[in-house]
């Protein structure tokens, strides 16, 4: 029986290696910092994320774009590649490496988000406007800096009248197709793959931990597995002989169109962008939501296998209206909302998270839609990105909301880490918006998203003690900025959490014991 496990594992451990996230372990969160610089990064990994136990990091897309010019430098200009040079307005391949460096050298992991579904737009033009000057022509199909020509294209595979994806419900249409424009590349080409999987094992070679695949949706499953099977395994310098990239799917299943997020369980994870739609519905009560009724929150609201999902409330494309999710998307704009949002995610069990941080920019609703969508990140006159300076209070300048530093997101980050492996445990519901759960006798947490009080007497699980709630405030030292709970010897503890709170959530942890 020892010899039959053993193989197991290894056989298990050799084949499924794609699922997991290469986080150091009690590591289980990632952070999406959106359109930051390398240098940025670099200084967060060693100042603020490894001391908090963030295990990651996603970045966006590191290889050269066009520069879009109508409108200005908008933040999608990044996912209409011309090249797989490292030069971007995040920076070029001296910064990249030495982001990837120093956040390995202090084990906070880089998640490359890669677009290799297409490169620019049809209508992109030609020249030189591209970030590291690279000459490409559209209209041509010419990006001789890869090379890619009109051979490395699947124009004549698209059937649908456009050339662009017209129908949803067509598979071989999203697949085939350009994407709104987007020059479609022919990855059933080994020549293709080949020049994508250069690109990644460049990547992988410089030490990054796995990828979020752009637009996977957009690209057979078989073509993207052809690519995958390409890639190196990790940087010995970091991992372990033998590990294989971390992938997430960009798949957007939201139930309803005929490709589904399962086709591509056999490449790594996908993205659920149920959680998201459905978690921003049951906070904000719409639809007759109430949050009573995530007791079965994972599967049972339909969602795929958790050691499938990558789960997130909101990512870069639905916090402003474009990808998919809709209207019911919390984000920072409904702060107080996010936060139980996020405290949620990050409490309960399912999934491996990824923690959103954004750059605050104009919103302008016209007829209800948010028509400076497009804004790019804080830039300076020149084009260049702003870096992220750090006010004397924690927070982010610059427009940057560095939603990871708010204390209730960054303490439910550690949260999650305590109470790694625990089973979710001791629910309680008032039958509307009053709920707990605990994570076996590491950790608790209450909510109360009703128009009342909530004052009671819940069992725990946790050993007896004063615990400092680290949503209110938190642990320094030995004493408590925030509220605190006593748990009897029998594991319950009285819970007094107003409607009115700034924060109408209160959650404990071993590790916060005073
Ligand atoms: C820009 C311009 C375009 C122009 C193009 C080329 O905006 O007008 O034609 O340049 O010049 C980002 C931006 C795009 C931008 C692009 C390139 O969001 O606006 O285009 O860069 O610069 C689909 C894809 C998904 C994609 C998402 C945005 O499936 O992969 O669209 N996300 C990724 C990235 C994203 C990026 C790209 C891909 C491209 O995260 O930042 O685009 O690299 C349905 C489908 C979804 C589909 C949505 C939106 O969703 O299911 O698959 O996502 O439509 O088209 C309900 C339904 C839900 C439905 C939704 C919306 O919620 O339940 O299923 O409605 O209809």
């Amino acid at each position: 029986a020892y010899h039959l496990s053993f193989f197991l594992l290894l056989v298990v451990g050799v084949c499924w290696a794609q699922y997991s996230p290469n986080a150091l372990s009690g590591r289980t969160s990632i952070v999406h910092l959106f359109e930051w610089r390398w240098a940025d990064i670099a200084l967060e990994c060693e100042r603020y994320l490894a001391p908090n136990g963030f295990g990651g990091v996603q970045i966006s897309p590191p290889n050269e774009n066009v520069i879009v010019t109508d409108p200005w430098q908008p933040w999608w200009e990044r996912y209409q590649p011309v090249s797989y040079k490292l030069c971007t307005r995040s920076g070029n391949e001296t910064e990249f490496r030495d982001m990837v460096t120093r956040c390995n050298n202090v084990g906070v992991h880089i998640y490359v988000d890669a677009v290799i579904n297409h490169m620019c737009g049809a209508h992109a033009g030609a020249g030189s406007h591209a970030t590291c000057g690279s000459y490409f022509s559209a209209k041509t199909e010419d990006f001789p800096a890869v090379p890619y020509s009109g051979w490395d294209f699947n124009d004549d595979k698209c059937k649908s009248r456009s050339g662009d994806i017209e129908n949803y419900h067509d598979i071989s249409q999203v697949r085939d197709c350009r994407l709104v424009s987007l020059l479609d590349l022919a990855l059933e080409k080994d020549y293709v793959r080949s020049k994508v999987a250069e690109y990644m094992n460049h990547l992988i070679d410089i030490g990054v931990a796995g990828f979020r695949i752009d637009a996977a949706k957009h690209m057979w499953p078989g073509d993207l597995k052809a690519v995958l099977d390409k890639l190196n395994d990790l940087n010995t310098k970091w991992f372990s002989a033998g590990t294989k990239p971390f992938i997430y799917q960009e798949v957007i299943d939201l139930g309803g169109e005929p490709i589904k997020g399962s086709d591509y369980f056999g490449n790594g994870r996908v993205t659920e962008f149920k959680y998201g739609a459905k978690l921003g519905t049951v906070i904000r009560k719409w639809n007759g939501e109430k949050m009573a009724y995530l007791k079965n929150w994972g599967e049972g609201w339909g969602f795929v296998p958790s050691d499938r999902a990558l789960v997130f409330v909101d990512n870069h494309d639905n916090q402003r209206g474009h990808g998919a999710g809709g209207a019911s998307i919390l984000t920072f704009w409904d702060a107080r909302l996010y936060k139980m949002a996020v405290g949620f995610m990050l409490a309960h069990p399912y999934g491996f998270t990824r923690v959103m941080s954004s750059f605050r920019w104009p919103r302008n609703f016209v007829n209800g839609r948010d028509v400076n969508d497009w804004v790019g990140p804080p830039s300076n006159a020149d084009g260049s990105v702003r870096p992220v300076t750090i006010n004397a209070d924690t927070t982010c300048g610059n427009d940057w909301v560095c939603e990871h530093r708010w204390r209730q997101i960054k303490n439910m980050v550690i949260f999650r880490n305590v109470v790694d492996g625990q089973p979710f445990s001791n629910w309680w519901d008032n039958g509307s918006n009053q709920v707990a759960f605990g994570r076996g006798s590491k950790g608790f947490i209450v909510f109360n998203n009703d128009d009342w009080d909530l004052n009671i007497s819940l069992q725990t699980g946790l050993p007896a003690g004063t615990y400092c709630d680290v949503i209110s405030g938190e642990k320094e030292g030995n004493t408590c900025t925030g509220e605190q709970v006593y748990v009897s010897g029998d594991g319950i503890a009285r819970f007094h959490v107003s409607n009115n709170a700034e924060d109408p959530f209160v959650a404990i942890h071993v590790n916060a014991k005073l």
